[in-house]
């Protein structure tokens, strides 16, 4: 009964809040399966959806969202990222950090270079998920031996670390203030560990931050939140533990979403008509091979941007020809600059050289 358990953890949120003005909020991260152990869900669950995406970074998590780029918390440092047992290393200098209003939120993405073959993950759009179910999964400790502190049950963190995966239910929404520099605030979203919660009750742990937190939507998963903090029960509580009515923080991605989808995606799943064709992405784009394709146009005629068009239109009042579509080979493509909407000489550093497979 979601609803139920979301009035006492409103309740205990506000003093969170009041709390948070104190900037008392540990940072966090990575899953204890409180009720799990072992290697117990460190394999995707048969609903999956996108285990293999959340990978490891450092002792950190963070989540490989496609075309080159993972998602993070801030606070996690930038570095290699290990995927299904590869790692692949960071692309210097391409951090992003996404804000609000001002406010820099704890969440950041980079690219890793080559490219995972794995394809772009949804991020969900909803403004309010309360009492939506949730899959979490992140790096870190299993359950431990069961506990009684603070009046309340419980588990100690174990000692078998790897990418795990848990459930919970979306409780409620949170502005989560930043240690460092006070007052920054990150939108995000909570979940409660509950006694008797749902099949696979998780709890995130101090340590690890980055992870995933998905939703479904209709039939699909969407990533709608990433791991960053955590709410305890004061000094009555053990160190590496986890007690029932502690709460997990995920920044809430719907709030920085056109953010991440403006820096992360190529031109065919960006959400934008790059060739002012009247078509928007794969596959309503007919020059859009796949979701990853980089280019909306036909090779040789580039997206317009704004300026293209005023030249366009500036060649048109001066009577000039159009030029002729060029139906040219889409592969290899040039390397794209980052937040660029159109080709770039080869010698440009950095992004993918791989890309997946259309799907
Ligand atoms: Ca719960
Ligand atoms: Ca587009
Ligand atoms: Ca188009
Ligand atoms: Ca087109």
């Amino acid at each position: 009964m979601p609803h139920a358990r979301s009035s006492s953890v409103w309740q205990r949120c506000c003093l969170l809040i009041l709390g948070v003005a104190l900037c008392v909020v540990p940072k966090t991260s990575a899953l204890a399966l409180l009720v799990e152990s072992g290697a117990s869900n460190t394999t995707a669950p048969s609903d999956d959806p996108g285990f293999i995406h959340v990978g490891k970074r450092a002792q950190f998590s963070a989540v490989y969202l496609g075309n080159g780029w993972v998602i993070t918390a801030n606070h996690v440092p930038v570095g290699p990222v290990e995927i299904d047992g590869t790692a692949y290393p960071e692309v210097a200098g391409s951090k992003v950090r996404f804000d609000e209003a001002g406010d820099p939120a704890d969440l950041m993405a980079f690219q890793i270079d080559p490219a995972p073959s794995l394809p772009i993950l949804e991020i969900n759009s909803d403004p309010n998920l309360t009492g939506e179910s949730a899959v979490l999964i992140g790096y870190g400790p299993d359950r431990g031996a069961a506990i009684t502190a603070c009046g309340t049950d419980g588990y100690l963190w174990g000692g078998n670390a790897g990418i795990r995966w848990g459930t919970n239910d979306i409780a409620g929404y949170v502005n989560v203030a930043g240690l460092n520099p006070i007052g920054e605030l990150t939108a995000s979203f909570y979940t409660a560990f509950d006694q008797g919660g749902s099949s696979h009750e998780a709890q995130v742990v101090t340590g690890n931050s980055g992870g995933a937190l998905f939703v479904k939507n209709g039939s699909e998963w969407e990533l709608a939140g990433t791991l960053f903090a955590l709410q305890n029960s004061g000094a009555c509580q053990p160190p590496s533990s986890a007690l029932y009515g502690n709460a997990s923080y995920s920044v809430d991605l719907a709030r920085y979403r056109d953010q991440i989808i403006a820096t992360v995606r190529p031109e065919c799943s960006d959400e934008i008509d790059n060739d002012a064709d009247g078509l928007i992405d794969f596959p309503a784009d007919p020059d859009c091979t796949s979701r990853e394709d980089d280019y909306e146009a036909t090779v040789g005629v580039p997206g317009l941007g704004p300026a293209g068009l005023s030249a366009l239109a500036v060649a048109l009042l001066a009577g000039a020809a159009l030029p002729r579509r060029r139906i040219a080979p889409r592969r290899p493509l040039p390397a794209r600059e980052r937040g660029g909407d159109g080709p770039t000489p080869q010698t440009t550093p950095g992004r993918a050289h791989t890309r997946p497979p259309p799907r």
